[in-house]
């Protein structure tokens, strides 16, 4: 599916022509029931990722569906050496997500209580309105709007496109805080592009405007650079949507490398992987956030003791007849079995582009 990648929140400028392509995928049972998923990520690949979906699933075929553990094994074992990380857990997660739709069907839960079932609604924050590319004038309206249709939080992001200063980075804050007054929750993603010395340098300077968290301060696998700027600052590092499979998760934590950990349900490897890192990070008494997919994370977040909020991106939303709705600046934490999610077959037509 190729969708225009446009900004629904508060408007935000659309590159023209500009697409964001997604994989998804529908598993049948014997017993009609039906799991699905989606995936991403794979930018030219995109197509690469849709045959190691195929492969995978072939071999899924016939097998248990409520014997997660067991599938998963057998993929990984199959496609081993072309893991871990990659298409190939990419192409792994959205067959986990999808075994577990079937599995919150069969029970007849949602997956939010199928995993855990801590909370009926969980705060989120809006993403993808305030990006670095837009126009400080656009942001400076947008921010509020947010407020207006209901956000309690919102996420921005730094490490503006050449010709940047520090000052300019600094100011951009002052602007969004300014506009937001100061009981909106703002967060701030720097995308790996700054270098630890800028983290702590600029940083330090938008402190006064108390963010939320600052994200990906640096590059994601420089645990020991990570761990320097969440202890040289105040205000917690958040980082992890990079960061694929388990284990890297278990080095990034051991090493305080952050104060929230944010994991992504695809890069992770699905919504197995997912929980086990939430365990790990609840053991280092740490919360949990997601990221991209709201409609598949408002089950995670609210499932777990220490979720704290889910990324409101909606840049898959047109591919659902309908999505989890906000009150009040948090998710309804959707009560219809599995995901309770279903793909929309306008959307299908329209912007499907491979059968
Ligand atoms: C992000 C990364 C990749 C795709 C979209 C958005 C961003 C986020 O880092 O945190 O949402
Ligand atoms: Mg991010």
């Amino acid at each position: 599916m190729r969708l225009p990648a446009d900004e629904p929140l508060a408007g935000g400028p659309a590159v023209p022509g500009a697409t964001r392509d997604f994989v998804t995928l529908r598993i049948g049972t014997d017993e009609g029931i039906e799991g699905m998923g989606v995936t991403f990520f794979g930018g030219a690949l995109t197509g690469a990722l849709k045959t190691a979906v195929d492969a995978l699933g072939a071999l899924a075929i016939r097998e248990d569906p409520l014997r997660i553990e067991a599938v998963m094994d057998k993929l990984r074992a199959a496609a081993v050496s072309c893991g871990p990380g990659g298409i190939f857990t990419l192409a792994l997660a959205v067959i986990d997500i999808a075994l577990w739709d079937i599995k919150g069907k069969a029970s007849n839960l949602p997956l939010a209580k199928l995993a855990g079932g801590h909370r009926e609604r969980v705060p989120t924050y809006a993403s993808g309105a305030l990006m670095r590319t837009f126009p400080l004038d656009h942001v400076a309206k947008a921010a509020p709007l947010l407020v207006e249709t209901g956000f309690r939080q919102m996420k921005t992001q730094l490490a503006l496109p050449a010709p940047t200063t520090p000052e300019r980075e600094v100011e951009r804050i002052r602007v969004i805080r300014e506009a937001i007054g100061p009981d909106i929750d703002l967060m701030c993603d720097i995308n790996q592009r700054w270098n630890v010395s800028q983290a702590i340098s600029i940083g330090s300077r938008v402190e006064r405007y108390h963010l939320f968290w600052l994200e990906d301060v640096v590059a994601h696998d420089d645990y020991p650079g990570l761990a320097s700027v969440a202890a040289a600052l105040a205000t917690p590092i958040a980082g992890g949507e990079y960061v694929y499979g388990t284990v890297p998760f278990r080095h990034m934590l051991e090493a305080r490398s952050v104060d929230i950990v944010m994991i992504d349900v695809l890069r992770a490897g699905g919504i197995t992987q997912w929980l086990k890192i939430a365990g790990m990070a609840e053991a280092f008494n740490l919360p949990v956030v997601s990221h991209l997919l709201p409609e598949i994370h408002v089950h995670l977040v609210a499932a777990i003791p220490n979720g704290l909020t889910v990324e409101y991106m909606p840049w898959a939303a047109k591919l659902f007849e309908e999505g989890p709705a906000i009150v009040n600046g948090a998710l309804v934490v959707p009560d219809k079995p599995g995901l309770g999610l279903n793909f929309d077959r306008d959307a299908i037509s329209r912007y499907g582009v491979s059968a």
